[in-house]
């Protein structure tokens, strides 16, 4: 028993400097659904949505959780409110109030269906990561996939978002409503339009006149979404209920510094953006290219040779002055080349303003965070950054070696007999296992992904060439980095 949960109740007993939500709760109205609950969302759209919610109360959400109850039973009794940190040399505590209303998919499908059905339902945001969106290693929808076979057999019940949106958007058709915006908030390249298509596709096999509709009339604008959000810990826990004087049961934190590029299509003109910081534009890919392959693309690279090194967080890493060097020049002589520089975007002060974000001293960033999932994010934050500089005859020495560190951390993993959170898991365990540091032979395995590795690329010798040296270096040296000694 927490005598002092934040809740409604007690939110005015919060210490002063805790800032609260500017309007008032009961007044507010659902007009945004959200799937994936994590904390990615609750640091980030949520926030913006809290902001909106101050002039406009049509802007409360009912926040989808896909698997597990966990959040929604946390925040039960707190009515729905939690804390966000936002970490800095003076950390801000906020507590959001934007959620109204916390669904968890297996168990209230109805109540899904009612909200996406609804035409007070005007925007529908994803925070799914990578995986969720069921994609081949081409980025169109698997069909193949458990989960869309599963949700193609229209039992009734929905696993998927892509079943979610797709029977969503179908029952909105049917009675003649407008439909949603969809806007997917997951780091992925053209995430807007690549939705498009998946949701599209699933739609087509039972309903073409869907598809047709859902390409015709159906708005996924493009976005770029960017804020470093460490984890929840026991840290976290204790610093908020030391700080604002209540107990929160799950509070999220995430570096101050936060971003949230929308593209400019009349459809996301709903909302007051501008005043709330968002960035409407009509292109994102300077951002979204930008961000993927710098802030995304240098994370994975440090997270992978970082814990070879022995480092656990990102700032860690970033205090090894080998790899702080490493990284530097992998953004500015590998990554930038394939950048443009526009008037809204400079190359130069970018990368610098992100690594100064990763050297933040008051972010925990674990890097085994950073290193889930690498199967489907290397393929979009390391590897166009590499067919880009093969065509144009760039060097890409260290971008190969974030690759082969992906390889050794997956053996490593393997070896040890320590569990791999990635969607291809026991595939890239059974892989690991069988390698035998032999590194023509061991990196021809991993080579041989080709939902990982497309094929075009992985047929290319010089390709080849460098990821097998670049993973002879990893081993024979402890992962010493190029320019140093014994
Ligand atoms: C990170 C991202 O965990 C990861 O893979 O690279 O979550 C990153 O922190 C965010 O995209 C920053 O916006």
């Amino acid at each position: 028993m927490n005598p002092m949960q934040l809740s409604e109740a007690t939110l005015a007993q919060a210490r002063a400097a805790v800032a609260r939500p500017g309007y008032v709760r009961e007044t507010c109205r659902v007009g945004w659904l959200h799937f994936g609950l994590g904390a990615f969302h609750r640091a980030h759209q949520a926030y913006y949505a809290d902001r909106l919610l101050e002039q406009d109360p049509r802007w409360a959400i009912s926040a989808v959780a896909l698997h597990s109850s966990g959040v929604r039973d946390a925040l039960a009794s707190q009515d729905d409110l939690y804390c966000l940190v936002e970490l800095a040399e003076t950390a801000q505590l906020r507590v959001i109030g934007a959620l109204r209303e916390i669904l968890v998919a297996p168990r209230e499908q109805p109540a899904v269906f009612a909200r996406l059905e609804g035409p007070e339902t005007r925007l529908v945001t994803l925070t799914v990561t990578e995986k969720g969106y069921c994609l081949d290693g081409d980025g169109r929808l698997d069909l193949e996939h458990p989960d869309i076979v599963h949700d193609l057999r229209a039992d009734g019940e929905v696993r998927s978002v892509i079943g979610f949106l797709a029977e969503g958007l179908r029952r909105r058709r049917a009675r003649g409503a407008a439909p949603f915006v969809v806007v997917s908030c997951d780091n992925l390249p053209d995430n807007g339009p690549t939705l498009r298509a998946a949701v599209a596709a699933f739609a087509a096999e039972h309903d073409p006149a869907l598809a047709r509709w859902i390409e015709q009339e159906v708005s996924f604008p493009r976005t770029m979404v960017d804020s470093i959000t460490p984890a929840t810990d026991a840290n976290l826990i204790a610093r908020v209920r030391a700080e604002s004087g209540l107990y929160d049961a799950w509070p999220v934190q995430r570096e101050r510094f936060t971003q949230w590029v929308i593209e400019d299509v009349p459809a996301a003109r709903i909302a007051d953006w501008d005043a709330v910081g968002v960035t409407l534009t009509r292109d994102v890919s300077v951002y979204d290219r930008a961000k993927l392959r710098v802030v995304n693309g240098a994370h994975s690279a440090l997270a992978y040779v970082g814990l070879l090194r022995g480092h656990a967080t990102v700032a860690e890493a970033m205090r090894d002055p080998q790899l702080a060097h490493y990284v530097e020049c992998l953004l500015c002589e590998e990554v930038a080349p394939s950048l443009r520089t526009s008037g809204a975007l400079d190359i130069a002060v970018y990368i610098e303003a992100t690594l100064e974000r990763f050297r933040n001293p008051s972010i925990r960033h674990q890097l085994a965070q950073i290193a889930w999932d690498g199967s489907k994010k290397l393929p979009v934050r390391l590897l166009p950054s590499i067919v880009e500089a093969l065509s144009a005859g760039r060097p890409f020495a260290r971008l190969a070696l974030a690759l082969a560190a992906w390889m050794r951390f997956v053996i490593g993993r393997a070896r040890a007999g320590g569990e791999l959170t990635d969607p291809h898991a026991l595939r890239l365990l059974a892989l690991g296992r069988a390698c035998t540091d032999v590194p023509e032979q061991d990196v021809a395995r991993f080579l041989g992904l080709e939902d990982v590795i497309p094929r075009t690329l992985s047929a290319v010798p010089q390709f080849e060439t460098a990821v097998t040296e670049a993973y002879r270096m990893l081993g024979a040296s402890g992962a010493r980095l190029g320019t140093e000694r014994e």
